[in-house]
């Protein structure tokens, strides 16, 4: 297959890379570049070049999956310096993405042409390393040290109008992109031709706005080292002669390559894009999804019709009664308006989310939904009764789905007078944000139906992952483990607040216990207290005797910490430590890191053993869990990656 093609338009050459998916640059495909520009080097006909893609998008990067081998030449870095070093401009034509090594190429080139829905961006610290191919040391000289900062340390792409903006791009077009790169070069012809960007000036900040953002980024990168030796580059790039700060750009760039925390975060890069299509669907049709409906507009009915709204579905909001339509229609307003007001909508899309939800208490509502997802109350009876009345009022091939976190979805469907249909969905707080979507298949369940959920979740761009049935399915099940684990180590005379900083330290945002003042220790108390009623043998926990003290988070004003009123901060509590002492031995120190360790430990354990039950099907499966619903730092590559099962 030929990569890259040279044509001509007039005295324009066309280079199209052709490499699909997105165009990422492996070796053959440097070789390719490196050997166009020798060839047009050499041709007297040609006065200008334009660089374009074929398919979906311009190049996305270097090839991740050669990060683990040895690099090959030619290196990206010499052909970006070949390609501005050119005997004739390049101009870049930019349509999709142009990420990491795929914008760095377009740095070299003296132009950059981009379509207006296209992106441009310098990602690499998502994936555990700086650019390597000059972005720390061009991206400076192209749109200045600030948004060169923000731009490689946070990784985040920006959109064509905002690129134009930091200067990142020369032209934004609409249309045909080859024709208008084309009229581009003919008019930039006329002119005379900018400086290359690694011979345009840069004005270096003073040392204590290094230092500021230096504080700044730390905070926000809890452990992962990139973002930080990323600002470290782009100083140098500020500081000191090109040939230099590329210098430290490229040892910076292979040494972050090879390491562990880079390891991890492509774990999770291609966990993440294996996950929406698993291979034990391949070939099987989803059912169409046109229409959706949510049975309860609570916290979480609220969020999972926000989610469906966002992915442009008409969605059906149910509820028992006229107040509760309207408690409902208040919470999604809620959301909406958050959405505004941190600038993620505007006002006419936050009132369209709106107005495409038909909210009532009549289930002929539903007679149209291609899927229904109830959400109401986390109770067996609750639930089946709505199952009862879907049964009746659905469409014969819509799909069912439960979204509870803990209750067997087979005792849910029975009944159902067709159990192929129904399905677990399992949504994270808040469903609008949190990426995690459960999938719970019964015995019956169809595979279009299980296609199905997989569907829906990439519709609404979540990360889908597959469980079986047990208690808590793969995440709460792994989370009953790790606060076990966390209490054993209390009894064992750790402290709260040292089992809390540990895991901090570890990169979560929270440690266990602080967590659960947050969310509230009697929702697992309640679960608890109904196995116990039920006849099931739950032993006691730390938890319990809070509760039962009246401690149950931060909304009876302690819980495993005590909290001054109005203040979310936690203070070690001496309440709690008089009354879980008859439990606990005398206090000991232990390391953070041996904290961490023993309660990563006990996830992985679980993990395992979820693996040998077949709850999940892969390691990675419950690292994509860990790390999108319950907040594990990605650059661990979750527990399983972390203790060695890949
Ligand atoms: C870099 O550039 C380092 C340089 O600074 C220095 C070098 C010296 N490599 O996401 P999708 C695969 S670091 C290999 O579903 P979309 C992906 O696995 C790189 N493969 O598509 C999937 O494979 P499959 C910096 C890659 O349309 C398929 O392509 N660049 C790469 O939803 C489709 O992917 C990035 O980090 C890659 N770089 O989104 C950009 N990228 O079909 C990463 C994708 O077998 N990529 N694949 O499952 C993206 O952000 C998205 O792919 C993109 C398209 C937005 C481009």
């Amino acid at each position: 297959m030929t990569l890259v093609r040279i044509d001509r338009d007039g005295d324009i050459a066309v280079v199209t890379v052709d490499n699909p998916p997105v165009n990422a640059l492996g070796q053959a495909l440097r070789q390719g570049l490196w050997d166009a520009v020798a060839t047009l080097d050499a041709d007297p006909a040609v006065r200008a070049v334009v660089l374009i893609c074929a398919g979906r998008t311009f190049i996305a990067g270097a090839d991740v999956t050669e990060f683990g081998r040895p690099p090959q030449p030619p290196h990206l870095p010499d052909l970006v310096d070949r390609i501005e070093g050119a005997a004739r401009p390049w101009i870049a034509a930019i349509h999709g993405s142009a990420l990491g090594g795929g914008f760095e190429l377009a740095m070299g080139c003296r132009f950059r042409v981009a379509l207006d829905t296209a992106q441009v961006g310098l990602p690499e610290v998502t994936l555990g390393i700086v650019p390597g191919a000059s972005g720390t040391v061009r991206t400076p000289r192209l749109a200045g040290v600030a948004a060169a900062v923000d731009l490689v340390t946070t990784g985040r792409p920006v959109g064509a109008a905002r690129a134009l903006d930091l200067g990142l791009v020369d032209a934004v077009v609409t249309g045909d992109l080859r024709a208008q790169a084309v009229a581009f070069a003919r008019a930039a012809l006329t002119r005379p031709l900018p400086q290359p960007v690694s011979a345009r000036p840069v004005t270096a900040p003073d040392p204590a706005w290094w230092e500021d953002r230096r504080k700044a980024i730390a905070k926000r990168a809890r452990g992962e080292v990139a973002p930080l030796r990323a600002l470290d580059c782009l100083r140098a790039a500020a500081e000191r002669p090109f040939a230099q700060a590329m210098a430290q750009e490229r040892a910076t760039f292979l040494d972050l390559r090879g390491s562990d925390q880079a390891a991890a975060l492509r774990h999770i890069f291609f966990a993440e894009r294996a996950a929406p299509r698993p291979a034990h669907l391949a070939g099987i049709d989803p059912l169409p999804l046109r229409r959706a409906a949510v049975i309860g507009g609570g916290t979480m009915g609220a969020g999972i019709v926000a989610a469906l709204r966002d992915a442009g579905l008409p969605v059906v909001l149910i509820e028992r009664d006229e107040a509760a339509v309207a408690r409902g229609l208040d919470n999604l307003r809620a959301i909406f308006d958050g959405a505004v007001r941190r600038g993620r909508l505007t006002e006419p899309q936050a009132a369209d989310r709106l107005a495409g939800v038909t909210a009532g208490c009549d289930h002929a509502l539903l007679a149209d939904s291609d899927l229904v997802i109830e959400a109401v109350f986390e109770d067996l009876g609750v639930k089946r009764a709505v199952f009862d009345r879907l049964g009746q009022v659905c469409r014969a091939d819509a799909v069912l789905a439960t979204n509870t976190s803990y209750l067997d979805p087979q005792l849910i469907a029975r009944g159902l007078p067709d159990p192929a249909r129904f399905i677990g969905l399992h949504f994270f707080s808040p469903a609008n944000v949190m990426k995690l979507l459960e999938i719970v298949p019964t015995p019956d369940t169809a595979p279009a139906v299980l296609a199905t959920g997989f569907a829906l979740a990439r519709s609404l761009g979540k990360i889908p992952v597959q469980a079986g049935i047990c208690e808590g399915f793969i995440g709460n099940r792994i989370l009953k483990r790790y606060r076990a684990e966390a209490e054993a180590l209390l009894r064992q005379g750790v402290t709260v607040a040292a089992v809390d900083a540990a895991m901090r330290a570890h990169g979560l945002a929270m440690g266990p216990f602080e967590a659960q003042d947050l969310g509230g220790l009697d929702i697992a108390w309640l679960q608890r207290e109904g196995a116990r009623a039920a006849g099931q043998d739950v032993p006691e926990t730390l938890g319990d005797i809070l509760v039962r003290a009246g401690r149950k988070g931060q909304k009876t004003g302690g819980g495993w910490y005590d909290y001054a009123p109005g203040d979310r901060t936690p203070q070690p509590s001496a309440a709690v430590a008089a009354l879980i002492a008859p439990q606990v031995a005398p206090a000991q120190d232990m390391p953070a890191e041996a904290i961490a360790a023993r309660l990563v430990a006990a996830m992985a354990d679980e993990g395992r053993a979820i693996l040998a039950q077949g709850i999940a099907r892969t390691p990675a499966d419950i690292d994509l869990v860990e790390v999108h619903g319950y907040g594990y730092p990605r650059w661990r590559g979750g527990p399983m990656f972390e203790t060695g099962l890949r």
